[in-house]
């Protein structure tokens, strides 16, 4: 399979609603997209680098950046997907970027060869069970009136963003609220410090699946101590850029649960060695999102469709983010998404919604 060129695509999609977190709010999404060219198929893969770098370093600009620079530049003719891996293995970092054109040249090769990303991952199931991640609101009365309408849509698990100022009161009223049995977690995004661990203790009343990254990326050590001192389990997001990172982490006992997401981790591959290192030590993994168009989340519930993806993900519905998204939307049903079966991953972009919400477009020969 030879790769003629790579187009790197800017789009801007406007949400919804707006989303808060504790690193900041979101109105619009600013995503890059990747299409690798070959002469028998094309393939497509979606950067989940942010506008800015808040979530972490990688930001939208710097990662197309990154790949006109370096990472396509690097990309052998005639790559398979370990092969495009290796070509940007010398390059630090940027795993964002390396991702979107690792999963493009993967989506090329699968849909050449007939085969769905579910097959080629190892998709041990047909459809996922969806969660949804939940932003700050404004207030009390606003965030049930949110959650009561997820819950309706059939989603069988909430995650609540939190900061200091908004954890408790949330929690409790949405547990008094939808009662016990509603599978309740909550996402900090890194905005507490150990020093919190009394404050955070007083989660454990509430029942929670788990808490996404109380401290800092960096901060292994500090998760292990605070792991100590709470009884909710602690599930990282940030801290975990790659497979080594996982070990590392399960080995000190910073964490009992890893939140992946293949872009954070430097593609589908790394997530699928993620997934399988967890599942040897008895570690649960649940797929992340990055409130991906339908290119990204395609490729997400193949990779939540995998054996050791116990938790509900955060692989909402098309509709939680954007009114109309680039494919045709992935609608719940029954609070499940149903695994792509066609080639790659299965969906394709409708060219009239791509070029209505396109930016720019840059082609890079090869
Ligand atoms: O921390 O999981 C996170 C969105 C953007 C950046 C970071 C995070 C999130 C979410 C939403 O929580 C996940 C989604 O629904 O895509
Ligand atoms: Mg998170």
């Amino acid at each position: 399979m030879e790769i003629t060129g790579v187009e790197l695509r800017r789009i801007t999609m406007p949400l919804v609603a707006p989303f808060r977190t504790s690193f900041g709010t979101e109105t619009a999404r600013d995503v890059l997209l990747v299409r690798v060219v070959t002469p028998g198929a094309e393939g497509w893969g979606e950067c989940v680098a942010m506008a800015e770098p808040r979530y972490s370093s990688e930001y939208a600009d710097g990662a197309a950046q990154a790949l006109r620079r370096f990472l396509v530049p690097a990309l052998p003719r005639h790559a398979d997907a370990h092969a495009a891996g290796r070509a940007m293995e010398p390059f630090k970092g940027h795993r964002m970027a390396k991702a979107a054109l690792e999963t493009a040249v993967l989506d090329a090769r699968l849909r050449a060869a007939g085969e769905s990303f579910g097959s080629f991952l190892g998709a041990a199931r047909d459809r996922v069970p969806c969660g949804v991640s939940v932003g700050i609101m404004n207030s009390v009365p606003e965030l049930l009136d949110a959650v009561a309408g997820y819950v309706e849509e059939g989603y069988v698990r909430i995650k609540l963003k939190i900061e200091p100022g908004w954890d408790v009161a949330p929690v409790r009223a949405v547990r008094e609220r939808f009662g016990d049995d509603l599978l309740l977690q909550v996402d900090a995004n890194a905005a507490y410090r150990l020093s919190d661990a009394h404050h955070l203790a007083r989660l454990d009343a509430f029942g929670l699946l788990l808490i996404e990254q109380p401290l800092a990326d960096d901060d292994l050590v500090q998760h292990a101590r605070l792991a100590k001192l709470l009884r909710t389990p602690i599930c990282l997001d940030e801290s975990i850029e790659s497979a080594a990172h996982a070990a590392a982490a399960i080995s000190l006992g910073a964490c009992a649960i890893v939140n992946v997401k293949p872009g954070r981790v430097g593609g589908y591959l790394e997530a699928r060695r993620i997934h399988d290192l967890c599942r040897a030590h008895g570690v649960a993994v649940w797929c992340g999102g990055m409130l991906e168009t339908g290119l990204g989340r395609a490729a997400n519930v193949a990779l939540a469709a995998l054996p050791g993806f116990t938790l509900p993900g955060d692989t909402s519905g098309s509709g939680r983010y954007y009114a109309t998204d680039i494919t045709p939307p992935f609608v719940l049903d029954g609070g499940h998404l149903p695994v792509p079966t066609g080639p790659g991953l299965g969906v394709e972009p409708v060219p009239e919604i791509l070029d209505e919400v396109t930016v720019s477009t840059e082609w890079i020969a090869l």
